[in-house]
């Protein structure tokens, strides 16, 4: 890196040369190094991309999925060590195709995707030398889904992230194991198992697939601050710009109570976005912190043969919508079949939710909290059944925003003109997204007051987004 530097300020006339050079010497590199060894961003800027992303993919896959009672079978079951062992021999998902997942997640408007690598019953998804416990080598299916993946991905355009059960693993000696353990097999030591397992895995991970997004912990059961730096320390060494959430060190639910001084040790750990407790969209948000919520498409993550309860589009899309209007992230879930299925009901939701995307993305993609100074309305009294809550019970409406523009997300249609208040800046056209024309409408300006004439039926249903282009 040094000698280059030196080289480069000799003379100009020398790039050409340097460059295919560089190439070359490079070249090799990358192949044994997944970083790329260009300048890398300020650590601050680092997570900058998920303003800009907003919606990812979640997948919950694993040998486990054959069993259809859900990722954590193995443990509520007590499934002794030997025997869930056997659901690899048959884990075969030969209908498995990455470019399709890949495609449902890219038509779902979806910007990346993160994988369970290694859920918490220790099976890695991935061909791994660490551990003979992997697909590629206990299963007949043989190949490495993840490697597949991360070339669909960039064949896309999308960025692929993996989940990685850091601490939590129920199959090697010494693993950490909520309510456990149950087979004398998991007796042993932690540390061992962290240095021996965890830490040669992560170090595959990133070094084996290419750029990774994220490094996604979960469920940091005997984790000390020491142990999170250990990992952090190897993940910016490989990858520099791979992102690390906040479960490395804190379970998700913990994160709305953490003090000032537990937040600036997270950021010292280097730590690069809040995950907050799964399936709720926090209430406040650090506002300084780039953060993500994950959820579920339907009550379950791994694939649950009886779980029919789907969320709605309208749902969704109102989701998506709160928490772009807080800043955040959506991490949604969909838990694949033993085939390699994503299933029919979460592709057609999906497709829904990008289908609006196509439409009403820009006041998603790069757009964020909205500075009115009076407050969005409040949620409705509840009454929808569970999963439906958002849709029956959320407020009116919701504003996101982006410089200079200002998104109000309609989810009920008014019957009067929509008076809003708490505009700051002077208000120079108003149009609906999606009218392809985006031909203005009719406003008034008092003080901070905007009241608009809108047509009388909603453009859509779910959410018909007024735009306000401000001065
Ligand atoms: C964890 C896992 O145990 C689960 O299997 C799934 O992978 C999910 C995404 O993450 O479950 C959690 C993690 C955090 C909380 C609840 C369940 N939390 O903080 O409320």
């Amino acid at each position: 890196m040094n000698r280059s530097m030196n080289v480069l300020s000799r003379g100009k006339q020398n790039w050409l040369k340097l460059a295919v050079v560089g190439l070359m010497v490079l070249f090799p590199l990358a192949t044994t190094r997944a970083a790329a060894p260009e300048p890398q961003p300020p650590a601050q800027d680092r997570a900058a991309w998920m303003d800009e992303a907003r919606f990812g993919m979640f997948i919950h896959w694993g040998i486990y999925s054959q069993l259809g009672r859900g990722e954590w079978v193995m443990n509520r079951e007590k499934i002794p060590v030997a025997e869930y062992e056997k659901l690899a021999a048959t884990f075969n998902p030969v209908k498995f195709n990455a470019e399709e997942w890949v495609r449902i997640a890219k038509d779902a408007g979806m910007r990346y995707i993160v994988i369970t690598s290694k859920h918490h019953d220790g099976f890695a998804m991935f061909g791994s030398k660490v551990s003979p416990y992997n697909i590629v080598d206990a299963t007949p299916f043989k190949r490495d889904p993840l490697k597949e993946l991360a070339a669909a991905c960039q064949k896309y355009g999308i960025r692929l992230g993996f989940y990685y059960s850091h601490a939590q693993d129920w199959h090697h000696p010494g693993g950490a194991i909520s309510r456990g353990p149950w087979d004398p097999r998991q007796k042993g030591d932690f540390d061992t198992y962290f240095q021996k397992k965890a830490l040669p895995q992560i170090r595959e991970l990133l070094t084996g697939y290419g750029p990774v997004a994220v490094l996604w912990c979960d469920t940091p059961w005997q984790m000390t601050p020491e142990k999170a730096r250990q990992i952090t320390r190897l993940v910016r060494e490989l990858q520099p710009a791979t992102l690390i959430n906040s479960r490395i060190l804190y379970h998700g639910r913990d994160i709305p109570s953490l003090s000032p001084e537990q937040l600036s040790e997270l950021r010292d750990i280097g730590v690069d976005f809040l995950s907050y407790g799964d399936r709720q969209i926090p209430a406040n948000p650090f506002p300084d912190w780039h953060w993500e919520t994950c959820m579920t498409l339907n009550r379950s993550w791994g694939y649950r043969a009886d779980d029919h309860d789907w969320k709605t589009p309208a749902t969704v899309i109102r989701m998506l919508v709160e928490v772009t209007s807080k800043g955040g992230s959506f991490l949604l879930n969909v838990g694949p079949t033993a085939e390699g299925v994503i299933q029919p009901e979460a592709v057609a939701i999906l497709r829904q939710v990008g289908d609006w995307l196509k439409v009403n993305g820009e006041s998603i993609y790069g757009a964020g909290r909205a500075n009115l100074k009076s407050p969005a309305p409040a949620a409705r009294a509840p009454r929808g059944r569970r999963g439906e809550g958002a849709a029956e019970t959320g407020p009116d409406w919701l504003a996101t925003a982006r410089p200079g523009k200002l998104y109000i997300h309609l989810f009920r249609w008014p019957q009067e003109p929509f008076a809003l208040k708490g505009v700051s800046g002077s208000v120079e056209k108003v149009s609906l997204l999606a009218d392809p024309a985006h031909e203005p409408l009719r406003f008034q300006q008092d003080d901070d007051t905007v009241t608009v004439h809108l047509p009388p039926k909603a453009l859509d249903d779910r959410d018909t987004v007024l735009c306000l282009e401000l001065r």
